[in-house]
Formats: structure tokens, sequence, C-alpha cells
């Protein structure tokens, strides 16, 4: 290795290790098996400028092995990224530093996105890829034309969201992807090869990509291999052989450096090996100066592609779609359609009304692009005539994302993550247990990503309990930062899309129906009522005896149980809960007048009643499942697990005579 290359790859070594050491907790194993390949990626390929981590037209590095994290820190602070200074080094992993333990996206300037999560980086990566070329069909390569570069492990491709991504890329042709596996043969327990006897080099190949094997510690090899990358017309597969803990005195190779400090002894004798004097923390000028050269490197580039910013014609367009914010007649037609709806009361599922609501925005939002996980005439997700995002001009908006529903949600996440469009994609909603790592991750980062998932309880009917959600609102309640929308009704479904589009740090998941519902916004409302999260759909007629609460395809049986107990002069009140996060949200005040004083209150939902206590309080009556659904059609299935207007009269009237 020429000397310069080495003593930058020596830096990230040692700084791995002495933060590492600081902290008393960490992965050093994996900066220093890769630091030779990253230096090279770092220094000749990589398109970044280090005073500008925000630049559009970047190249995007995902580490998507993400205990790794002082391999980025250190990057990040030797080509000179301003927020990552020495004093964050030596703070690594400790409260209030911008070096946590796995990377995290919005947290660090030059972090791409969150990960730690193995496996998912990839299929973030592969949502990247797709971003940037459909930007580049509708911007043009004069503004869109970057890479994304992934540096993945052995536990990466051992997860099974891996082959998602793997053969969704391959299939989609997407050139600028580029994955550098760490091929070192080691996970936490020993050997890889304890547990897998596969080969990825075939697996990929058979996925369509390009291939290539190099030594990982070869500078020449590393150069030659990501000069390759860069010419194929398919993604491409560098795998590394490296060493973990490459450098390390007597630990070189060993699976015990993967998580846990070298040690005094260790380091000092790998110091001495490398023959590196500085002392912790310290960088010498003649290390700093060829990495700050790196850093400085994509700088004329980046100016240039400024001034063809400047100078072209889409660049209002492309400013506001890349800042995320909707155009300023997004929801013209919307509104529109909700007033029609008002007027017409549609009785229909209300994935239907999601498939209405979209006719309306998606013409309007150019940046919306779709999808689903092969149920696209299931989840009305598709808008009449829109073309397919494929190779090989990539200007289409619809995904076809196959039976792939964690790839598919990874995939969104990277969409979001790389700007300029904004990712819907749909699934059966008991499905979201596939996706839900990446629902969660979305939902740390803060993404707009707009999860469309129908067939929302035991409405699903025939196909029976493998298919019914029934705990799936509870537990997706209880995860923070994304918000359950279950809306009742044509009026409630857009107003749902229309917060989903809105929030641009929260993701959405929207539940719907595959059954028919009767409307139950039959009023015009100055304001999106659903914005509230819960409002009081039907006043009691006198004293409110009864409140009943209710969300989606209930809240028209918690309507004809109003009408049942009012007929027999029970004042009964109707509340609508489309979304209890933005409930939650409300002024203490607003959600105190939701709930009401009156004596019973009763909540009806066809899933598990988990968490309804925060409506009914401990006392309250709920109606809803105990257990899984079956398989009969959905009538037959509310009648048998008791999800009827009569339920909700007979529990209300059990709790008044109480
Ligand atoms: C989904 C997931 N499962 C488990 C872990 C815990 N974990 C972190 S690193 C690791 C081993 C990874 O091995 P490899 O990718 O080969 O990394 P190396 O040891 O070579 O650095 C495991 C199991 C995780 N981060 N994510
Ligand atoms: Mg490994």
């Amino acid at each position: 290795m020429s000397a310069p290359l080495q003593t930058m790859a020596d830096a990230i070594r040692v700084l791995s290790m002495d933060a590492v050491e600081q902290a008393a907790s960490g992965h050093p194993g994996m900066p220093m098996g890769m630091a030779d390949v990253a230096t090279v990626l770092w220094s000749k390929f990589l398109k970044y400028d280090a005073a500008a981590p925000d630049w559009a037209d970047r190249d995007r590095f995902v580490l998507s092995a993400g205990h790794g994290s002082m391999l980025l820190y250190s990057l990040l602070h030797l080509t000179g990224f301003k927020a990552m200074t020495l004093e964050q080094i030596r703070n690594f992993r400790q409260w209030g530093s911008n070096t946590p333990g796995h990377p995290e996206v919005f947290h660090t300037p030059g972090v791409e996105t969150t990960s730690g999560p193995l496996g998912q980086g990839v299929a973030t990566a592969v949502g990247m890829a797709m971003a940037e070329r459909h930007m580049a069909a509708r911007f043009g390569e004069d503004l869109v034309d970057h890479r994304t570069w992934v540096i993945c492990g052995d536990g990466c491709l051992m997860e099974g969201v891996s082959h998602e991504a793997i053969s969704l890329a391959g299939r989609l042709k997407l050139a600028k992807l580029t994955l550098l596996w760490d091929d070192n043969n080691v996970t936490i327990d020993g050997p890889v090869t304890l547990s897998e006897s596969g080969d990825q080099i075939a697996r990929f190949k058979a996925a369509g990509w390009a291939v290539k094997a190099i030594d990982g510690h070869d500078v020449g090899q590393i150069r030659r291999a990501l000069a390759w990358a860069t010419k194929q017309d398919r993604p491409s597969l560098i795998a590394c052989k490296t060493k973990i803990g490459k450098g390390a005195a007597t630990m070189e190779g060993h699976h015990k450096t993967h998580g846990s400090a070298l040690g005094k002894a260790e380091i000092a004798a790998t110091r001495e090996k490398m023959g590196w004097v500085a002392e912790p923390f310290e960088v010498p000028d003649e290390v700093y100066r060829p990495w700050r050269a790196a850093g400085r490197r994509g700088r004329k580039d980046r100016k240039a592609w400024e001034a063809r910013l400047a100078a072209s014609s889409a660049r209002g367009e492309f400013v506001r779609a890349v800042k995320g914010d909707l155009p300023a007649d997004a929801f013209q037609r919307l509104d529109q359609h909700i007033a029609e709806a008002v007027a017409s009361k549609p009785a229909a599922a209300t994935r239907q009304h999601s498939g209405s609501a979209l006719d309306a925005l998606f013409p309007a939002i150019p940046e919306m692009i779709g999808g689903s996980a092969d149920l696209t005439g299931s989840n009305n997700t598709f808008v009449k005539n829109t073309p397919i995002f494929d190779t090989p001009d990539y200007a289409g908006r619809y995904v076809n994302y196959g039976v792939r529903e964690f790839g598919m949600a990874a995939a969104m996440n990277g969409l979001a993550l790389h700007g300029g469009v904004i990712p819907y994609g749909g699934a059966f909603m008991v499905f979201s247990d596939y996706s839900r790592p990446a629902l969660r991750l979305g939902a740390l980062m803060g993404l707009r990503v707009i999860h469309v998932m129908t067939h929302d309880s035991i409405g699903v009917g025939e196909d029976g309990p493998t298919h019914q959600p029934v705990e799936h609102l509870a537990s997706l309640r209880a995860m923070p930062n994304i918000n359950v929308f279950r809306p009742a009704d044509a009026v409630e479904t857009a107003e749902c899309w229309k917060l989903a589009l809105q929030s641009t740090t929260t993701p959405a998941f929207m539940a719907l129906s595959r059954q028919k519902v009767p409307a139950v916004r039959t009023e015009a409302s100055p304001e999106n009522l659903s914005a509230r999260g819960a409002y009081e759909l039907a006043a009691a007629a006198g004293e409110a005896k009864v409140t009943i609460f209710a969300s989606g395809t209930e809240v028209s049986v918690a309507i004809a149980a109003r009408d049942a107990l009012q007929s027999e002069g029970i004042g009964t009140r109707v509340v609508s809960t489309p979304c209890w996060e933005l409930f939650a949200a409300q002024p203490a005040a607003y959600r105190a007048q939701v709930i009401g004083k009156s004596p019973v209150r009763v909540a009806v939902e066809a899933a598990v009643g988990f968490g309804w206590e925060r409506f009914i309080g401990e006392d309250g009556a709920f109606v809803g499942m105990t257990g899984f659904g079956a398989s009969a059609p959905a009538d037959r299935l509310y009648k048998e697990f008791g999800v009827t207007a009569e339920a909700v009269v007979a529990a209300a009237k059990a709790k008044l005579a109480a």
C-alpha cells in the first residue's frame, strides 16, 4: 500500500480503537477491517463536499453495518465535516454527543440513514438508488447524477431483508448502486461458517448483479474494483476479503475485536506496529492534509452543479421537491372530493375511498411515488394510467415491489431519505408484521412515508385468521412517532390522507377496510376533523348518558347503537377516533371535552381492546376481539364475535344498570 493511503487508513483505525477504548464500549473490528476500502472510496470515488453535507447531488454513503459507526465518524472527522470535531469522537457513545452508538440520521451531519438493525441499510440504500434514478428521469442528469455506496457485513447478508433488497435492485437494474461487502468471515459468535455455507457471490449473480471479489486490503485492487463498479449496467457487489481488526497487534482476524475495546496493552502494541506515535485523539497535520483535501475534492463539482441549478428552468420545482414542500394547489382536488363525498355519501370500503383520495392527490403532487407489495388491485394504490417505475427511463411513478413487504417499507424509507419524492406503498395490514422493523426505523428517523395497509380487521372475512389483524392496531399505537389512521368513510379517509402528506416528520399507517361501510360524515365541516385525532361525530339528544367511541368500520356500528339507545330515550353520543396519536397531542381541555362526562363509556373496535382504557377508563366497556378471528363471510364473523350494535347496546345498558 502506498504510504499516504496506508497512513490515512491507519488514522481511521487509531481513532476507532481509541474512541471505543475511551467509551469502554463499541465495535473496533469492523472499522479497522474496512479502513482501506473506505479510504479509497472516500478519497478517490465518493462524490461529496465536507462543507456541504446536504448537497442534493452528492453520492449517498450507507453504512449498513451500523455497529461500525466509528468508521463513519472517523471519515466525517478526517474529511472535515464541521460538526464532527475531535471532541465528538472523544465523546463517542455519550449523552448529548453526535457520535451515538449506531449512526443516526438528522442527528449527525453526513449520516445518510440510521443504521444498526442489520440488513436494513442495504434495503434502504435500494430506495435511495431508486429515488436517484427517478429524480434523474424527472429533472435530467444535469441536476441528478449520483451513486449510492453501501458497506455491509456478513450479518447484513444473512438477514432475510437482504434477499428482498437484492432481488428488487437486480430486477430494476439499479446500476448506480454498489455494495461493498466486508467479507471477513466473522460474526459475533465466531466464523461465519458456523452458520452459513452459501455462496454470496453466486446469490448476487443470480439476482442480476455484477459481481467481483477482491482483497480488501490491496489498494490497487480496491481502486480497480471501484472504477469497475462505476461502469456496470446493473447493481454491483464487491466482495472485499478483509481481516476483522486489521492492524491489531495480536488480535487481527479475531471475532473478539467485533464488539469490545481492544484494551490498553493491545492498543499500545498496535500503535507500535503501525508506527503511530500521536497521542489518543491527536491526528498529525500530515495525516489531516490528504484527508482534508479528500473532503474538498467534490467542491468544484458542487459549485458547478449549483451554477447549473441556478440556470435551470426546473430550479423552482426541483428545490421545492427536495425541500419537501407540497405544491401550492396540492389539495385543491382533494377538498373538492371531500365536498362531493359529503353530498353524495358514498358507501364503499375505505380502501376504495383511499383510491379515490389518491386519484385527487396523485396528479396534483408530482413527487408522490406509489407502489404495492403485489396487491395493487386489493390495496387500491394504483392511479389509472400511471407509468410503471422501471428500467430504462425510471420516470414512472408506480413501483411493482413484488411480495416484499419489508423490502418495500425499507426502500420507502430510502426514497424519503433521499428526498425529492414522497413514497407510499400498499400491503395487507396483517403483514405489517413483516414490514415492522422498517416502520420502526421510519418512525425513529421521522420520515414522511405512507403505508397503505388494507384489510384491517376480521372484516377480511373468508381468508381467515391468518389474514385478519387483531393486535396490530394496539401494537402500532404503542410505537412512538407513527400516526396510525383508521378512517371511517370517504371524508375521513381523504382527511387522513391530507394529514399524512402534511406530516413531514412522522410516517403514516393507514388502516383501511376490505368491506363496505356507510358514510358517517354527512355534513360539511370547515375544518379537518380528523386532525383532532378524535371528535364528537354525533351529539346526544338530551343529557348524554352514554358515549360510544369507535374507529374505522366500527363507527357505523356505534351510530347504529346510538340510534337504538336514543330510541329508548337514552342520551348517547358517538366519538370517532381516526388517529389516537393526534388526539393525544390535543390540548387537555379539548381531550376532556371529547371524552366527556357521561356516566357510561363504551368502545367498539374489531380488534383487541388493549389501550382503549385511555378513552373508556377502567370502568368502561369494550366491545371487540379477545382472540384471533376465523374464516367465514365478514358479516357472520362480526355476529359470531359479537362486534355489533346490539352488543354495544347491551354493554351500555349493563353498565347503566350496574
Ligand atoms: C437485525 C440485527 N440482529 C442482530 C444484531 C446484533 N449484531 C450486531 S453486529 C452482529 C454481527 C454482525 O456480523 P458482521 O455483519 O459480519 O459484522 P462484523 O462482526 O464482521 O463486524 C450482530 C448479530 C443487529 N445489530 N441487528
Ligand atoms: Mg463479518
